[in-house]
C-alpha cells in the first residue's frame, strides 16, 4: 500500500543525488555543446516549456542572457504555436531551448515542429527522458534522467533539469563552474536544516495565502515554488517580481498571507526592504537569504554566503517544495497526486496546424 505523498517526499528528500547525477551528465556532453555553439552562435534564445517547465525555462533564459550576453526570453510553448508570426522573428538565426520532464507534452513537441518548418536552425532539449521524442528531436540532448519521478507534482525533476540549464549558461559564458560540485552537498544541508521549520509553516492553518517575490533569475523559481503550493496543497498562491507586489499585489498583504522573499545579493537591499513593508502591513514573512545581511523578516533561512549568483536558483528550491508538501499534508491532501492533474497533458494534435 503506497503511502499518501510518500513519493513526493522521498523524490524531495533525496533530489540531491540527481542533482549529482546531473553534474555528471552534464561534463558528458560539455564539449558537444560548446562546439555546437561554436559552430552556430545565435543571434537570440527563446526557451520553452510547460507549466513547471515553463518557469524553469524563464529562469534559464535570465540566466542566459545575464550571463552570456545573448537575447533571451522565455515564452509557454503554446505561445510559441498561438503566436507564431509574433514570437518567430528570426528562426534561422534562433536556438531554441525546449525543456520537459517527460519529453513527451503535445505543444512542446508542436513548438519544436512550428520552429524547424520556420527553418530553425538549432533546437536543445532539456530532459528527465532523453529517449523520448522530444529529445530524439533535438540536436544536442541535456539528460537528468536521475530526475525521473513517481509523483504528478515535479520536484527532484525540475531541481535536476535546472542544475542542468545553470551549468549550461555559466559553460556557454566560459565560466569557471568547479564551485558546482558543492550544490548536492549545500543542498542536503538545506533540507536538514530547514525540514523541521518548514513543517511548522506548513502545519499553520492561520496562513491561507501564499506569494512567492523574487527578481532577475529568481523570479521562475518563485513561479515554480508558486505552482508548487497551488498543485499540492491547493492553496492561494501568487509570484511577483519583488517590487511589483507593491503595485497592487500588497492589498492582499495581512495576517492571513505568508510572504516569501527570494532574496538575491545584488538586489537585496530593495528586497529586504518590500518584506519589511509587508510585515508592517500585518502580513507573515519568509527570507531566503543568500547574504549575511538580516533580513527584517518573521523568519530567515540562511541560504550559502558568497556564492556566484549562477549558482543559486536551484538552492531557494528545496524548503519551497518541503513547504508545499507539509500544507498539502496537513490539509490530508495527496501531493502526489494532485487534483485534476496528470503527469503530462496531452492534446489532440488537430487542435495545432
Ligand atoms: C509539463 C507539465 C508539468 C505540470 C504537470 C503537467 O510537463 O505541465 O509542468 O507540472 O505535471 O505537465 P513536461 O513537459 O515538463 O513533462
Amino acid at each position: 500500500m503506497i503511502e499518501r505523498g510518500q513519493h513526493t517526499y522521498k523524490e524531495i528528500i533525496t533530489q540531491t543525488d540527481a542533482w549529482a547525477d546531473g553534474l555528471n551528465a552534464f561534463a558528458s556532453i560539455r564539449d558537444k555543446m560548446l562546439a555546437r555553439w561554436q559552430a552556430h552562435k545565435p543571434a537570440q534564445i527563446i526557451v520553452t516549456g510547460c507549466g513547471s517547465t515553463h518557469y524553469l525555462s524563464q529562469t534559464t533564459a535570465e540566466l542566459l542572457q545575464k550571463l552570456t550576453h545573448v537575447p533571451a526570453r522565455a515564452y509557454p510553448a503554446s505561445e510559441l504555436l498561438l503566436s507564431s508570426d509574433t514570437v518567430w522573428l528570426d528562426a534561422p538565426n534562433t536556438l531554441l531551448i525546449a525543456i520537459s520532464r517527460s519529453g513527451t507534452t503535445t505543444e512542446t513537441q508542436k513548438a519544436v515542429r512550428v520552429f524547424r518548418k520556420r527553418n530553425g536552425r538549432s533546437f536543445w532539449a532539456i530532459t528527465c527522458y532523453p529517449e523520448s521524442p522530444l529529445a530524439q528531436a533535438a540536436d544536442l540532448i541535456l539528460p537528468a534522467a536521475a530526475g525521473q519521478e513517481q509523483s504528478v507534482a515535479q520536484t527532484r525533476s525540475f531541481a535536476s533539469m535546472l542544475v542542468l540549464a545553470q551549468m549550461m549558461a555559466a559553460t556557454l559564458a566560459s565560466m569557471d563552474t568547479s564551485l558546482a560540485q558543492q550544490l548536492p552537498a549545500l543542498g542536503q544541508s538545506l533540507i536538514m536544516q530547514t525540514n523541521d521549520q518548514m513543517v511548522a509553516l506548513g502545519q499553520r492553518q492561520d496562513f491561507e495565502r501564499f506569494y512567492f517575490l523574487g527578481s532577475g533569475a529568481q523570479l521562475g523559481v518563485a513561479s515554480e515554488a508558486m505552482l508548487k503550493m497551488t498543485e499540492m496543497s491547493l492553496s492561494h498562491s501568487g509570484a511577483f517580481h519583488f517590487m511589483e507586489f507593491r503595485h497592487g499585489p500588497m492589498s492582499m498583504a495581512n495576517e492571513n498571507a505568508l510572504i516569501l522573499g527570494l532574496i538575491s545579493p545584488e538586489n537585496q537591499t530593495y528586497e529586504m526592504q518590500v518584506l519589511q513593508e509587508m510585515e508592517r502591513l500585518g502580513a507573515h514573512t519568509l527570507a531566503l537569504n543568500p547574504t549575511n545581511n538580516l533580513a527584517a523578516a518573521s523568519w530567515q533561512i540562511q541560504l550559502p554566503v558568497s556564492l556566484p549568483s549562477w549558482l543559486l536558483p536551484v538552492l531557494y528550491l528545496p524548503p519551497l517544495q518541503l513547504l508545499a508538501y507539509y500544507r498539502a499534508m496537513k490539509k490530508g491532501l495527496n501531493p502526489d497526486n494532485p487534483r485534476n492533474l496528470e503527469a503530462v497533458v496531452y492534446l489532440d494534435t488537430a487542435v495545432f496546424a
